[in-house]
């Protein structure tokens, strides 16, 4: 498949074929009860769905295998060749519906605001969140060739990738949280504590669920479950090369350290430094 080139929508960079269905997109209406999931790529979004799938299922793994995990939470703007999109499967959906969206705040379609829908947003630390990327544009043949790592990194400073600046992003979201019904969840803290997040995310969504309940989420929800999972772990999903690198790759805190050299993190802490300085918002890298 040749490598479509980004596309420009109101100011951001998107993945080439989503921005033909951009109208759809800006069109959608969300209601009350939908529940959106929203993250910078590479941030959790596959990890923090299956956790909210299986509150939904009672911790029915069996239920949750009835689809893939991109089928039972769809992804609003994708759209490509061959492929329904998001905005046709979700106009077609049950309600609730559980929606997935790398939408910065001010690219969001304002149903979603006018609606007062339930956010829950992960963060992930810029450097290993720039790491996953690299990988995921290598695999994923619906984003223009990364290049070199160097070449990747440098993209990923200027926000010239899909979905742009990293730190607009979770900024954006940071900074809507408390005017909107948003949980505000980061990467780190679901591997420190994936119990405590687990518990987290059920009382946002005013799951009262017993401990067992609880420890089948959190069996089914590892790296190692969703990983050997077919369901979870994108090996049916289209455009997507596991060989060159898997989709569940080492869920891990800390990899850019193999990854960054210390001219490479020297300059990154500079950006970073710069990106961050106007906000309360941190993260453990
Ligand atoms: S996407 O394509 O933007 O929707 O990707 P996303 O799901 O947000 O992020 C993929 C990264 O999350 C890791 N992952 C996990 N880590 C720990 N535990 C669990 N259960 C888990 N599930 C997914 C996945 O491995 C990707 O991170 P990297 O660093 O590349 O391994």
């Amino acid at each position: 498949m040749n490598r479509p080139a980004l596309q420009l929508v109101r100011g951001m960079p998107i993945i080439g074929p989503f921005a033909e269905n951009w109208e759809n997109v800006e069109r959608f209406q969300a209601r009350a009860d939908d529940l959106l999931i929203s993250t910078y790529p590479k941030s959790g979004t596959t990890w923090v769905s299956k956790i909210v799938d299986l509150i939904l299922t009672n911790g029915d793994a069996e239920e949750s295998r009835k689809g893939a995990i991109f089928e039972r939470v769809p992804f609003l703007e994708c759209s490509g060749p061959s492929l329904p999109s998001g905005t046709e499967i979700l106009n077609k959906q049950d309600f609730p519906r559980v929606i997935k969206t790398h939408l910065p705040v001010d690219v969001l379609p304002q149903s979603f605001w006018d609606q007062n829908c339930k956010i829950i947003y992960v963060a992930r630390n810029a450097k290993d969140v720039a790491v996953s990327y690299y990988h995921f544009y290598r695999m994923a043949f619906g984003h223009p060739d990364p290049g070199t790592w160097d070449e990747f990194l440098n993209s990923f400073m200027e926000g010239n990738v899909a979905f742009g600046r990293w730190s607009s992003h979770v900024k954006g979201y940071w900074e809507k949280r408390r005017q909107t019904d948003t949980l505000y969840l980061f990467y780190e803290d679901m591997l420190q504590d994936p119990m405590c997040e687990i518990q987290k995310v059920s009382r946002f969504m005013r799951k009262e669920l017993s401990d067992k309940v609880l420890e089948k989420i959190l069996t089914h929800t590892s790296f190692q479950a969703m990983k050997n999972n077919p369901m979870d772990n994108y090996s049916t999903f289209p455009f997507m090369d596991h060989s060159i690198s898997p989709f569940m790759r080492k869920g891990i805190l800390g990899d850019w350290k193999t990854h960054f050299s210390v001219s490479q993190n020297e300059k990154f802490d500079e950006y970073y430094q710069q990106e961050m300085a106007n906000t309360d918002l941190s993260f453990r890298m």
